[in-house]
């Protein structure tokens, strides 16, 4: 090499692909179909679908359930609309301050719900009425506490629910330091079923975007912790659509935390038992965490302050109307000989009834003494709010007639 040659010059190194999900550009916008990688047992119209690569590994969970258990989600499911449906009429009629529907995500909620055990866990936002009515919180507290007649709805350790978290992905934080608890109790992995347990952190799509959401996945994949976070992809978190809020889908970020993500048609309720089940046991064993983004649609507003009309076309609507996840499992049942026609006028009778009986405790529910609003702040009395109290008990008290 003469003496005043250059040295080559470096080669700039290869683009390292470290994923086949490197994004090149804008994210699909199709949000109706969930794409080849999504976990389907049985399609719109009730048919069982046959086995595939995506479904194979959760067969055997769905091939376990017996007739009876289906006829026991497809109620749970019918229940569950008519309790949402109540909530919103209620509203509607001056009833309930809010009501935030859950209709369309029936499955999503009663087959995750119904994975659990009693031992796990579930830290909700405001939307998961289904959740709650398969871990037996009465439907009755709900309404109580979208009416503001009690401070937080119920009891969180009477049914392993935590309260409604209405600051988005808050949840996944709390969910997943009760995890790492769980897990430096010795309650993972004895091989105990009564003892093992884990916990489930709901969200949605657009609390995926949250620095708490974030965080909690790098503390929980770090810590392996018993978790599995359930993202009820509804396609809109109130007027922001799936591309507004990522580049890819939620189920692809779990990789980059360390741990599993799969993507379940949120319509299917027996798909979405399967894969969580099977998220839960590996959870409870130690495996740690997973991430399931249940693929769905939210057929109402946002909230019963919100008009949707504004933000999205009624096409999108109509076609996620096909893909409804009761008359999917209806289908299934009556096609298998599971269910007969008896049956389902009896779960509409039911509905019926539980309808009315909510209807009426909720018009009932007499206001809380005002100073109740100062009890369960903390485990334990604290001299700031009993301070607190004293002064609100003395001001009220300063009115003519004490009111
Ligand atoms: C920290 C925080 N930011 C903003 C809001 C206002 N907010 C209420 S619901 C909502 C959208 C949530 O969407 P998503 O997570 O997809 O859940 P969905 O309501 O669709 O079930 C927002 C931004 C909030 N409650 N908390």
């Amino acid at each position: 090499m003469p003496d005043d040659a250059m040295e080559p010059a470096p080669q700039a190194p290869a683009p390292v692909r470290h994923h086949e999900t490197v994004v090149t550009g804008p994210m699909e916008h199709d949000i109706t179909d969930g794409g080849p990688d999504m976990v389907q047992f049985v399609d719109g119209d009730g048919n069982r679908l046959p086995t595939s690569p995506a479904n194979e590994a959760y067969a055997k969970i769905v091939e376990d359930l017996t007739p009876e258990d289906g006829r026991s989600m497809y109620r749970d499911l019918v229940l569950v609309r008519r309790i949402d449906a109540e909530g919103h009429a209620l509203q509607r009629q001056g009833e309930l301050g809010l009501w935030p529907s859950l209709l369309g995500q029936e499955a999503a909620q009663v087959g995750a719900g119904r994975a659990m055990r009693r031992q796990d866990y579930a830290f909700p936002g405001y939307r998961e009425h289904g959740v709650a009515w398969c871990r037996d919180v009465p439907p009755e507290n709900l309404l109580g506490m979208f009416r503001g007649v009690n401070h937080g709805g119920w009891d969180s350790n009477a049914n392993n629910f935590h309260l409604y978290t209405i600051v988005i992905g808050n949840q996944m934080l709390h969910a997943t330091g009760y995890a790492m608890g769980i897990q430096r109790d010795g309650d993972v992995g004895t091989g105990d079923p009564d003892r093992d347990a884990a916990v489930m952190a709901f969200t949605g799509d657009g609390g995926t975007a949250q620095g708490d959401f974030n965080e909690a996945l790098v503390f929980a994949g770090v810590a392996n912790a018993p978790l599995v976070f359930f993202v009820q992809n509804n396609q809109w978190a109130i007027s922001e659509p799936n591309y507004k809020q990522f580049r890819i889908p939620p189920y692809q970020r779990a990789r980059g935390f360390g741990f599993p993500g799969v993507r379940v048609d949120g319509n299917d309720v027996l798909a979405v038992y399967a894969v969580t089940k099977a998220a839960l046991d590996a959870a409870r064993a130690g495996q740690g965490p997973t991430l399931i983004e249940a693929f769905t649609y939210r057929m109402g507003a946002h909230t019963t302050s919100d008009d949707p009309t504004k933000y999205r076309i009624a096409a999108e609507v109509d076609i996620w109307r096909e893909k409804d996840p009761i008359t999917r499992m209806r289908g299934f049942l009556a096609s298998k000989g599971y269910a007969d026609e008896a049956f389902f006028d009896a779960v509409d009778k039911e509905a019926d009834e539980l309808a009315a009986r909510i209807r009426k405790a909720c018009q009932e529910m007499p206001n809380p003494p005002k100073p109740a609003m100062f009890d369960n702040v903390y485990v334990d009395p604290h001299p700031v709010v009993e301070r607190e109290k004293a002064e609100f008990i003395a001001y009220q008290a300063s009115f003519e007639g004490g009111k």
